[in-house]
């Protein structure tokens, strides 16, 4: 394919995240378009300067494509989508319409179910947030009872990045949301999912046997 990208994660992980770390967002992208990429990794335990550099936060996944390098999982899956119309359609509305999505998807339903979650571990199980996080839920779960994709009724790179969002088990668990919940097992049944998921996993453990091995 002469593609030149590497998704940039971490050397290892506690077992909490472990299946649900951003770069999985874009091996996932990578995966459904038939890009080819190689796996880098940074430090978990210290976030050294050659880190920061390339994602200011010390947060993974980032993405280099060449000399470009770029950080974001949702600017990251947006830039493998340019490269391929399995992940954006290539006329202009569909296009603009899988940016919309994917924006919403992390800025008006991932900006609340986070800090939830967030605060839910801390201890608080039904938190200031509940109210806004069940509006939002209710939001998404009425625009997926009329409609299977998000964008021109196909799979584009929006639809990962919600389901990615929609999927994480407390969120999942909240409520009855019977077009939500099909519209996540839909997109967690995709093989380019189920290996992405497989991937990130097996590159956790084989960091756990090299630190045991150390
Ligand atoms: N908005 C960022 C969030 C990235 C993020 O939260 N990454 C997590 C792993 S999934 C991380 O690096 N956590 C460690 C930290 O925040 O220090 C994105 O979507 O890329």
């Amino acid at each position: 394919m002469g593609e030149n990208l590497t998704i940039w994660t971490y050397d290892w992980v506690p077992e909490g995240p472990r299946g649900f770390v951003r770069d999985l967002r874009l091996r996932w992208g990578a995966e459904e378009a038939g890009l080819s990429y190689d796996v880098d990794t940074v430090p978990f335990e210290d976030r050294p300067r050659s880190h920061l550099d390339r994602q200011p936060f010390g947060q993974v996944p980032f993405l280099t494509d060449g000399e470009i390098t770029i950080f974001e999982s949702g600017a990251c899956l947006l830039h493998l989508a340019r490269k391929s119309d399995i992940l954006m359609p290539s006329n202009a509305s569909g296009e603009a319409e899988t940016l919309q999505w994917v924006v919403a998807a992390l800025n008006s339903i991932e900006m609340v179910t986070v800090p939830w979650w967030f605060l839910r571990l801390s201890g608080d199980r039904e938190n200031g947030l509940s109210g806004w996080l069940d509006s939002r839920l209710a939001h998404v779960e009425a625009i997926l009872s009329e409609r299977e994709w998000l964008v021109e009724d196909r799979f584009t790179a929006a639809d990962l990045i919600m389901a990615d969002v929609l999927r994480v088990p407390e969120i999942r668990a909240r409520g009855d949301r019977p077009a939500t919940e099909a519209y996540i097992q839909r997109l967690v049944a995709r093989t380019a999912f189920k290996k992405a998921q497989a991937d990130q996993l097996a590159h956790f453990a084989a960091a756990d046997e090299s630190r045991v091995r150390r």
